[in-house]
């Protein structure tokens, strides 16, 4: 397999280790920064004897060298910088997007493309249209790692192990996001009836404001290790043909009564890409608080160049 990394900064470089380590196929990282993707390139090589991986990765800055790729993650994008709307962002990290998209189309026509980059909903649904590739074959990543940060919370408070926990967090990477926890579970058993309103409001309160809470400490950057593994996770369900469930930002085509967005849902992830969306059974409100999210981005899809 071989699997192109767009964008080696902070996401996009972590994101290649985790690939190499999980050794799911060969890397190329990509930048147009000249020499970054060629020098965390050589230092992920130089790394292999020690983690024990065989797979091989290069850095370039010539699309040329992702010819062929079967999977390509897009983390190429700007970060909000002061004095920077969001409006801003949105065109600038809309512009990169379809660039690189335009590429993948040219390069590697059979690829799959997850989208990592911000504001993540919207630069999927661009991607997809600008690709015009299958739905199935473009899908963006926030609610893994929003149900990382939801289960790593949830872990903390109630001093379980993270593996006994099944987060789901559904809806727009942004203040927007819905958590839900009737449907998330600790050992098989609804959070609800595990904790408290009141224990369980300040988490999911933490969960939507994760992102920012890093952004805080870190000063500089955002977060990058979860959301790389998160990445790598939805890459490794495709390229194993997992047939795994987790939430992703796909294409609706009318399921949740939302048509003509991309938003958080539950979808099978296997050898197709994204082979089923999965429709639950949503209380009033929580189907309010998704179409709520939805229109969110159903108005910034409307300001894409
Ligand atoms: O869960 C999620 N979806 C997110 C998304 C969680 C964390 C970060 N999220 C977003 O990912 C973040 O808001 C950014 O939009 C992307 C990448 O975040 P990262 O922290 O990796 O940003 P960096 O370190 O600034 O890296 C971005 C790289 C940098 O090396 C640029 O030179 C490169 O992108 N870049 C490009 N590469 C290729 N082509 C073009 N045009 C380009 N422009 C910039």
């Amino acid at each position: 397999m071989k699997i192109t990394v767009v964008g080696a900064g902070h996401v996009g470089a972590t994101a290649a280790l985790f690939l190499l380590q999980k050794q799911l196929g060969d890397v190329v990282l990509f930048d147009i920064v000249e020499g970054l993707p060629q020098g965390k390139a050589l230092d992920l090589m130089e790394a292999a004897p020690v983690l024990g991986f065989e797979t091989k990765i290069a850095g370039t800055n010539e699309y040329s060298d992702i010819k062929d790729a079967d999977f390509v993650v897009i983390t190429a994008g700007l970060a909000r910088k002061p004095g920077m709307t969001r409006e801003d962002l949105l065109k600038k990290n809309a512009e990169i997007i379809k660039e690189v998209t335009l590429k993948i189309k040219e390069y590697a026509g059979q690829a799959f493309i997850l989208v990592v980059t911000n504001p993540l909903d919207v630069m999927t649904y661009h991607a997809l249209k600008v690709s015009g590739f299958p739905k199935q074959r473009v899908f963006g990543q926030a609610g893994v790692l929003d149900g990382a940060r939801f289960a790593s919370f949830i872990a903390q408070k109630m001093q379980a192990p993270v593996s006994d926990i099944k987060p789901l967090v559904l809806g727009g990477h942004g203040d927007s996001m819905v958590p839900l926890p009737r449907l998330s579970t600790v050992k098989g058993q609804a959070l609800t009836e595990c904790l408290e309103p009141k224990e369980l409001e300040p988490l999911i309160e933490r969960t939507r404001n994760a992102g920012a809470e890093i952004v805080g400490l870190l000063k500089t950057g955002s977060a990058y290790y979860s959301p790389a593994a998160s990445a790598v996770a939805m890459a490794e369900a495709v390229l194993c043909d997992q047939k795994k469930i987790m939430p992703a930002s796909v294409l609706l085509d009318g399921e949740y009564g939302l048509k003509d967005v991309c938003i958080g849902v539950p979808v099978k992830l296997g050898k197709n890409g994204v082979e089923e969306i999965i429709e639950l059974e949503l209380k009033l409100e929580e189907k309010e608080a998704l179409h709520q999210s939805a229109a969110v981005y159903q108005k910034a899809i409307k300001s894409l160049p």
